[in-house]
């Protein structure tokens, strides 16, 4: 009998895929790429699963050409790219990587704060240009992140990661959240709930965790800016959109923040012309989840779920993390 096939959108970790190949029929794209919707209707037409990646748009308008497909894993905890009401309609499960990535994204988003607020990036371009002539006592002042108030806007399981680490830098968190968590997990994160308003004036350091919807486009705008305090800084290690990049560009020309670090960007990979101009804004290139480990644990864990989708491993018939278990019932 011939096996099912399967698409994985991009090259990864050869003894992972080597899994999947065991049950699969594996057709791998050997670089990593966007792909129109024309194209990925003409890879997923006689696709039984696929493996795909935050710039693979999975919609109804793809689905409608790939009539075999029944399950979709994706390479992200994040799954703004997949319209998961019309895989439900079309009876193709879906799964996500949570929960594998959060210590790692947790560590990068300290790494991103503390990078802006002591303005790491800037002095190492200043450094390499060949400036350093000299050291002047006042040069190079930034803000201190021990014992400042942290502020986590989103406080899923990575939000909670995030507050987790503020214990080491004697720093109290404030969060908000959509819900407010239970007593016992805000004190075990040492976070304390507050309104959004109170959140940005508060602050020193203001950490963005939130999944990107249509209503949490440019959640942090002009207003929200001006709101926080001039000394504060803001990172972004959740999605491109929620905050409106030029608005926060014209803030940091303006002075009326600090400082910021992004991981991800409206429109990514391009990156608004404005916020390049800026010397106080760490620009990294969407890579919070990058570490070895981290890569190969989101990695197994999609493979996981394609393959306990078709009846295979441990979780046979119960994909570990599948966004829409219905699919799998009804079925
Ligand atoms: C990406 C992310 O998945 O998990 C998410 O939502 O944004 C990242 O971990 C990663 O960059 C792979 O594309």
């Amino acid at each position: 009998m011939s096996k099912p096939k399967a698409w994985v959108s991009r090259p990864f970790f050869p003894d992972i895929v080597d899994r999947l190949r065991e049950h699969f029929d594996v057709v791998q794209e050997p670089e990593e790429r966007s792909f129109t919707p024309d194209e990925l209707a003409a890879r997923l037409k006689d696709a039984d699963a696929a493996i795909v990646g935050l710039v693979d748009r999975i919609d109804a308008g793809v689905l409608a050409h790939a009539p075999g497909l029944r399950f979709v894993a994706n390479l992200g905890v994040g799954y703004n790219n997949l319209d998961l009401d019309a895989l439900t309609a079309a009876g193709v499960g879906a799964s996500n990587t949570p929960d594998v990535l959060n210590e790692t994204v947790a560590d990068y988003a300290w790494a991103l704060m503390l990078a802006a607020a002591r303005r790491v990036g800037e002095a190492e371009r200043w450094l390499r240009a060949g400036q350093w002539q000299g050291s002047r006592f006042e040069g190079w002042l930034g803000a201190d992140v021990h014992g400042k108030t942290i502020g986590i806007l989103g406080m899923g399981r990575i939000g909670q990661a995030i507050a987790r680490r503020a214990a080491g830098f004697r720093a109290p968190v404030l969060y908000h959240n959509r819900s407010r968590l239970d007593a016992a997990i805000e004190r075990e994160c040492g976070a304390r709930y507050v309104d959004k308003a109170t959140l940005l004036a508060q602050a020193d350091h203001l950490i963005l965790v939130l999944p990107f919807t249509p209503a949490n486009r440019h959640t942090i705008g002009a207003g929200e800016l001006k709101a926080m305090k001039p000394t504060a800084t803001l990172t972004n290690i959740a999605r491109g959109g929620i905050v409106d990049d030029e608005a926060l560009a014209r803030a940091l020309a303006a002075g009326e923040i600090a400082a910021a670090a992004l991981d991800v960007f409206e429109g990514e990979p391009q990156v608004h012309p404005a916020l390049l101009e800026q010397g106080n804004v760490v620009l990294s290139p969407h890579i919070a989840s990058a570490s070895r480990d981290t890569r190969r644990d989101m990695a197994s864990l999609a493979v996981d779920n394609v393959l306990a989708a078709f009846g295979h491993g441990p979780c046979a018939g119960r994909p570990p993390t599948i966004l829409n278990p219905g699919v799998l019932a009804d079925a």
